[in-house]
């Protein structure tokens, strides 16, 4: 399988590794001043020697009660970083963004994918993504980052999210946005009870039935943390577990903070999955 953008193609026949790459203050100045763009520089370098194949980009935090970012203030944050990655490098470049007017500037930039926790339902956004040609994430999320863990509910949430996924394909189809470009997520951490996230784990191979590449994204997250009672930085082992059970259901592209352990993890994978039988 394949995923494509205007300009690139990735070989998913083996799994490829998205490596984080966060603007937001805790991490930067404020993304935007000379030094911050030297520092993502470098970071981006780092993750690819490291292993990733896609770097993804983000100006806002989606963490559970994360404050919401002015547009304005994104753009800064995330376009001369994308336009200094561009110069500097030659991997898969993705903005995570939910706002049309970040995603237009992020691929003009020379981002090649679209990574929406929102599932292009922003005004405009689904027209902007279809015309900037660059491939899309579409993200299953039950509520808004701001309330979502307050109280997810679902009768079944894997039937759910599929049916949620398949719908947002549909306003893909109908916006011109050709099924090559896009893969689909399940959203681990939003808007889902610890039980919620393990079962769309065990039952990720279900997500099948849409035939499009799997992206996934535990690293770090509540659900390892809650379940092993770690900490934020405690959590690698439990998110190589949970990343590499995801590569044996059949996901495509994880994303994760810690690409050096989880391409080395994978390696070690690959190499004994040659040989099964
Ligand atoms: C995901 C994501 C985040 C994810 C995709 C975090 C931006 C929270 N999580 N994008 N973004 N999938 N596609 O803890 O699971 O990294 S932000």
């Amino acid at each position: 399988m394949l995923l494509a953008s205007k300009t690139r193609s990735l070989d998913l026949s083996r799994p490829q590794v998205m490596g984080i790459l966060n603007l937001t203050p805790d991490s930067f100045s404020d993304g935007g001043s000379y030094t911050d763009r030297d520092v993502a520089l470098r970071h981006a370098l780092q993750l690819v020697l490291d292993g990733a194949t896609i770097i993804d980009v983000g100006g806002e935090s989606t963490r559970p009660g994360a404050a919401e970012v002015g547009e304005q203030q994104e753009l800064d944050r995330v376009v001369p970083v994308i336009e200094r990655l561009r110069q500097e490098l030659d991997c898969w470049i993705s903005v995570d963004t939910s706002k049309a007017a970040v995603m237009g500037e992020a691929v003009h930039a020379g981002a090649d994918l679209i990574n929406d926790v929102r599932a292009l339902r922003e005004p405009g956004a689904l027209q902007v993504a279809a015309d900037s040609g660059a491939a899309i994430c579409l993200m299953h999320m039950q509520g808004q980052p701001r309330s979502m863990q307050q109280a997810p509910d679902y009768r079944d949430v894997t039937a759910e999210v599929t049916g949620f996924l398949r719908e947002r394909l549909v306003a893909c189809d109908e916006a011109g946005i050709s099924r090559g470009r896009i893969c689909l997520d399940p959203g681990y951490g939003f808007g889902k009870s610890l039980e919620h996230n393990y079962e769309l784990l065990g039952k990720l191979g279900r997500l099948h039935e849409l035939e499009l590449p799997l992206l996934v994204g535990m690293s770090r997250k509540s659900m390892l943390g809650q379940l092993l009672e770690r900490d934020v930085h405690q959590r690698l082992a439990g998110g190589l577990a949970a990343h590499l059970f995801a590569v044996s259901q059949g996901a495509q592209i994880i994303r994760v903070h810690d690409v050096k352990e989880m391409a080395d993890a994978l390696r070690v994978w690959q190499k004994a999955t040659q040989y099964k039988g």
